[in-house]
């Protein structure tokens, strides 16, 4: 197929926070001209000033700004916007939205409107995938209709068992199974709120996997039928169902598996005509088999660890594919260079729950400096909220080896002040020390069994020894110092750096 350009000249972003700043900068350096939307919680939010132009889209509920199709579309018009980049959350993998950008001759910076729904029906996704020859986990060939049809699969596939729902992902409205008297109730409930959360109670069942790790591969597809992809995310530390470490490569991934799932990728990516980055997500069990779970069409929130192994700014690629350039990235040319680890900073305190904290960030200081990339919407004086999400930064590192990136993380995250609020930066930083960690021997269920206070006792531990080893450093020199000179030593006391470095962590 010859090249059909749609070159735009105005993008409107459709989303707000660390994501929307994020996508602002990749349009500020292709020399685009860039349009914010805001609810009226966001009226002096960092992506209203950072784009060229911005529109209020009505009050704080998302439902009535940030989700409302017609507003958004509206200020498109208004504005002269001739594409929407979606961001993650929201309306990005929502077809009618894409479908209706199409319809008013928008380009939708994302996948085709048939691709999102091809993924999104959960159950169609799994069938799409075998088809494909791609290995999914053991479970129902397609919707479950009755308890008693979920009863005879749960016994052919044996217990434990997951009950997911069709239109659900990112493990919302699953629930495990692990004996045949639970089922009739725990079916009823997951269908319930199926129902009440996505409108379609549509039920389907997996063996629930033990042991076994979240590990997702990131691909570009262009208009032609070009895919490539960027190597995998080991996504596997998650609490409550929320990813809150990332690290690329995987510790477990070697060249020739990387290889593998990656040609998986591409094929699932090819069978939906899939246009535009997407995610394939696998269950990776201790044999080193890989499953398919299901696909994101959109751009993940973990993005950045891949942009720093690879190279490849991801939301530049996103807008290049759609305005129908052919892919320039060739498989051949992919090379996954060092380790990157992303940290999500949550307004959430660790040390009562990961219960919400919200106010005033009276003030902010973002680490920096080498192989060091905060992605971020808030700053001094930003009003954290109930209603979004309560990350309110990535911290993400790179470095040539895995082992000094996990260091350099911790350095960063020492840095990191966000006062006026609780964070679970405490959290992250013991995660940073726990040998599970720095091993890589994990599974999914890591964080569960994962405990803060016995985390920060061996902690304390370590700093009384390293106080310890301080004194007795000091003491030497000052001895060392009066033989030589017979004055006191002008270095600073070991004593005041120790103080200065545990201030700087609390
Ligand atoms: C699974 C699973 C085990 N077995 N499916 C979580 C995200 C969503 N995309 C699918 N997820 C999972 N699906 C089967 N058949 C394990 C996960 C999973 C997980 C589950 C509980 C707690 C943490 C988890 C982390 C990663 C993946």
């Amino acid at each position: 197929m010859s090249m059909m350009l749609t070159t735009f000249r105005k993008v409107l972003v459709a989303n707000r926070g660390e994501i929307a700043v994020r996508i602002l900068r990749s349009c500020a350096e292709l020399g685009l001209h860039t349009i914010a939307v805001y609810s009226e919680a966001d009226r002096n939010a960092l992506h209203v000033r950072y784009a060229d132009e911005a529109y209020s889209i009505g009050p704080p509920p998302a439902k009535e700004s940030y989700l409302s199709i017609e507003k958004i579309l509206a200020v498109a018009r208004r504005s002269g916007a001739e594409a929407i980049h979606p961001g993650y959350g929201f309306l990005s993998e929502n077809e009618q939205f894409a479908q209706a950008c199409h319809d008013n001759g928008i380009v939708f910076i994302g996948p085709r409107a048939a691709s999102i729904a091809a993924m999104g029906d959960k159950i169609a996704a799994r069938k799409t995938a075998k088809a494909a020859g791609v290995p999914t986990v053991p479970g129902s060939e397609g919707p479950l209709a009755t308890v008693e049809e979920a009863q005879v699969l749960a016994d052919q596939i044996g217990y434990p068992i997951l009950l997911k729902a069709a239109a659900g992902g990112g493990g919302k409205g699953m629930r495990t199974v692990r004996s045949a008297n639970e089922l009739a109730s725990a079916f009823r409930l997951a269908a319930n709120e199926a129902k009440a959360a996505f409108g379609d109670g549509t039920l389907y069942v997996e063996k629930l996997l033990e042991g076994v790790r979240h590990v997702e591969i990131q691909v570009l597809g262009d208009r032609y039928g070009n895919v490539v992809h960027l190597g995998e995310r080991e996504c596997s530390i998650q609490r409550r169902r929320q990813k809150l470490i990332e690290e690329a490569p995987s510790t477990v991934v070697d060249e020739d598996l990387r290889r593998r799932m990656g040609e998986v990728a591409v094929r699932v990516a090819q069978a939906v005509n899939y246009e535009n980055a997407g995610t394939v997500e696998f269950l990776l069990d201790r044999d080193k088999n890989f499953y398919f779970l299901e696909m994101n069409t959109r751009l993940q929130v973990e993005h950045p660890i891949t942009e720093l192994v690879t190279g490849v700014d991801l939301v530049v690629e996103q807008i290049r594919i759609a305005s129908g350039r052919k892919l320039r990235l060739h498989q051949r040319n992919i090379v996954v260079k060092g380790a990157a680890i992303e940290c999500r900073i949550s307004a959430e305190d660790p040390y009562n729950d990961f219960l919400p904290s919200i106010g005033r960030i009276t003030h902010v200081y973002e680490p920096s400096g080498p192989g060091v990339r905060v992605d971020t919407g808030v700053y001094d004086g930003f009003e954290v909220s109930l209603y979004y999400d309560p990350m309110i930064a990535k911290l993400i590192v790179w470095a040539e080896t895995r082992a000094q990136a996990i260091l350099r993380m911790r350095r960063a995250l020492e840095e990191f002040k966000l006062v006026g609020i609780r964070t679970n930066i405490p959290f992250h930083l013991r995660l940073m020390e726990s040998p599970t960690f720095i091993a890589g021997r994990f599974d999914n269920a890591f964080l569960d069994s994962f405990n803060l206070a016995e985390s920060d006792q061996t902690s304390e531990r370590g700093q009384l020894a390293a106080i310890a080893a301080a004194a007795v450093a000091y003491q030497l020199k000052q001895v060392k110092s009066r033989k030589l000179d017979g004055t006191q030593s002008n270095n600073e006391s070991a004593w005041k750096l120790a103080a200065r470095r545990a201030a700087l962590r609390y």
